[in-house]
């Protein structure tokens, strides 16, 4: 887009601060976690709030993006626009260094989410292989509907002929001989894009091959250009897309495709009468074994002198469980260790990613035992319980008996839960919001959205996704843009730490509408309301629809989107916003969302602006190669009308090209 017509709507950043009052240790508006900072501060418990304080000011070199620590000549610094001092040692530019630091974001991503993936995608092949007894096929349906997608014939062929067909599809988008395109991307993007990422050489082979060819490009004295950094970046950003969308397909077909359900979320969740367990991390195949084995321990906890046992969410792995089991939401990622702070959670179970490794540290005042269960996630002063697929049931009751050892020894008067959560309506997978449309237009279900837009009802859509990032107070900005963008009219979806945060501030709860959406919001989503008879008592305000690695189901609603429309992704009404970006995964997801085409806001800088050619093709060269680009913009009410005036362009533009079509009978212009 980058044609503003609002001249505070610039591709550069308004001056809001970097660091939100630095030295305010309170940088959260959740009630519940300022209630647990007091805690921690009564009992000298340093959590991620002081470290946030204690890291300012950060150093500027590195957050430029202009510190090179690629080679052990380094680290080398950009510190002069010229002569000596303007290159590092080798005599790469800040241009090289920035792009190649900033890729190797991208890549560390993809290798999250991929890894993550990978895992699932290996426990189907032992499930067909009957190796993994203790994990089923939950949703023959979406096994079918994936297995046709990446062209398995299913006709004639038993259950676990097809699981294993498509469990080897999976595996083998992570290394393949061959130069076709990754199969979990090229059967879920539209025809546009297909053609886009194979004119622009970015769309992978393999996922293992992109990110190993990304580290070789961005080796001490390999590529030197910075354009093609950032499009090697981009192949592995849409291989993190493709690792995503496996996690995801897979997870619904083993544990169910999520649906409309009630749940709650935020500390209060925390039940002192209970064994809690906290599920943190991202990756499902432990977490809903912990569910199961926790169903079937009940009656040892009781005999513990508990009420039962209740388990709940932190980070996205609760997302998962919350999702498809309505398993409560604890918190999301930065209050993480201010759970432990209740006093009442006996065990907290880990997997991958986002973990911070000083709750080990957060529990050692409190009877909490950490338990990690991934080999590449172990924590000093941990213990490690580890988790194999084919022991999943074995394995997972290990850890619930641990918790419910360590309820035994849980002081009562260190019990400090607060009281704060709030209802919320969750469970909107692609397919689910798909539900939604098909009693209103069994035809053509997204036409019921598409049409939202075109008549003005609606703005667009926007997937509020990422992190917590304590330069700004927890949540805080997801909410504010949440409230202003639900106030003008945009849909909104969301996923990972922005849903949590919708969800303990009561933006999921039905009562939300009412109080937060403009006119054409609410009478959308009133009449959604009305065509299905929910048992959920209505509908939110921001629909959940998943983890991080679930951003590809907002993608597939873009795409969706844009083939009912006739069009390709940069032309559909739809941006994304990550007001608190943190993991590589956000740089990683938000690359590739702008390779999909829709205007990305960030909402902490990324390491870029210690090179203009960098920034300019984030923010605006992106553009006119993808359709899509980056808004990096810190204040909250500035971002929220950038990502308006993106919405608005593309709403008119596309009006104006849908207008022309019908009047001079001719095709639907493809120009973005
Ligand atoms: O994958 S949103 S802080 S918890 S990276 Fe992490 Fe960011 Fe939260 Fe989930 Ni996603
Ligand atoms: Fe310095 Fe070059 Fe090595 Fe980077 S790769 S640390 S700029 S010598």
């Amino acid at each position: 887009m980058p044609r503003f017509r609002d001249p505070d709507c610039t591709a550069r950043p308004s001056d809001a601060p970097r660091a939100v009052e630095p030295k305010n240790r309170e940088r959260t508006v959740d009630p519940a976690a300022l209630e647990m900072l007091k805690v921690a501060e009564e009992k000298g418990v340093i959590t991620a709030f002081d470290r946030a304080v204690a890291q300012q000011p950060q150093c500027q070199f590195g957050y430029k993006g202009i510190c090179c620590r690629i080679c052990i000549q380094g680290p080398c610094r950009i510190k002069a626009g010229e002569g000596p001092g303007s290159r590092g040692m080798c005599g790469a530019t800040a241009d090289t260094i920035v792009a190649r630091n900033v890729v190797r974001l991208m890549a560390g991503g993809a290798s999250s989410h991929s890894d993550h993936g990978r895992h699932i995608a290996r426990t189907l092949l032992h499930v067909a292989e009957g190796e993994a007894p203790d994990y089923k096929i939950s949703d023959p349906d979406k096994l079918i509907a994936v297995a046709k997608r990446v062209g398995i014939a299913t006709e004639g062929k038993s259950e676990m002929e097809i699981t294993k067909e498509l469990a080897i599809v999976a595996l083998e988008d992570y290394g393949r001989y061959g130069d076709e395109t990754c199969t979990f991307l090229s059967t879920t993007i539209t025809e546009g894009r297909k053609e886009k990422f194979k004119a622009t050489n970015i769309a992978p082979v393999a996922i293992d091959r992109a990110v190993v060819q990304l580290l070789a490009q961005t080796a001490m004295g390999v590529d030197a250009d910075p354009v093609n950094i950032i499009f090697g970046g981009l192949k592995s950003a849409l291989a993190d897309f493709t690792g995503m969308h496996i996690a995801t397909d897979i997870s619904d077909i083993l544990f169910g495709t999520p649906k409309p359900l009630v749940s709650e979320a935020n500390l209060g969740t925390i039940d002192a009468e209970k064994v809690n367990i906290a599920v943190h991390g991202h990756n499902p195949l432990v977490s809903e074994m912990v569910v199961a084995a926790a169903h079937e321990l009940e009656q040892e906890a009781i005999k513990a002198g508990a009420k039962g046992i209740n388990i709940v969410g932190i980070c996205c792995t609760g997302n998962e469980l919350l999702m498809r089991k309505g398993v409560y939401l604890a918190t999301n990622q930065a209050a993480q260790e201010l759970a432990i702070m209740t006093g009442a959670l006996d065990a907290m179970v880990l997997d991958i990613q986002c973990m911070m490794p000083s709750v080990t540290t957060a529990a050692e005042c409190f009877h909490t035992k950490i338990i990690t269960t991934n080999e590449i996630a172990k924590f000093p002063g941990a213990a490690h319980l580890p988790f194999n697929e084919t022991t999943a049931m074995k394995d997972a009751k290990e850890v619930v008996k641990v918790a419910i050892d360590s309820y035994t020894k849980r002081d009562m008067s260190k019990v400090n839960i607060p009281q704060y959560k709030s209802k919320l309506v969750a469970g909107f997978s692609f397919e689910a919001l798909v539900d939604l449309f098909n009693n209103i237009n069994p035809d053509r279900p997204v036409s019921v959205l598409t049409d939202a837009i075109k008549s003005g009802e609606i703005k667009g859509v926007c997937l509020m996704a990422g992190c917590n990032n304590l330069k700004a107070p927890q949540d805080k900005n997801h909410l504010a843009i949440m409230k202003e963008l639900a106030a003008n009219d945009v849909f909104l979806v969301a996923t990972g730490c922005s849903a949590g945060a919708a969800a303990k501030a009561g933006l999921m709860d039905p009562a939300a509408v009412e109080e937060y959406a403009g006119p054409g919001l609410k009478a959308f989503i009133k009449r959604l309301e009305e065509a299905n008879k929910l048992a959920t008592g209505g509908l939110p305000l921001v629909f959940h629809m998943g983890s991080c690695v679930d951003n590809t189901r907002a993608a597939d609603l873009a795409t969706a989107m844009a083939n009912e429309l006739g069009v390709d992704v940069p032309k559909v009404p739809f941006v994304a916003s990550a007001p608190e970006a943190t993991h590589e995964k956000a740089v990683s997801i938000g690359s590739w969302a702008v390779a999909m085409g829709l205007p990305t806001h960030v909402g902490t800088m990324p390491p870029v602006e210690g090179s203009d050619l960098v920034y300019g093709v984030a923010t605006q060269i992106a553009h006119d190669v993808f359709g899509g680009h980056f808004i990096l913009e810190m204040d909250p009410a500035v971002a929220a009308k950038k990502l308006l005036n993106a919405l608005e362009y593309r709403t008119w533009k596309l009006g104006v090209h849908l207008a022309a079509a019908e009047k001079y009978e001719t095709s639907l212009a493809q120009g973005y």
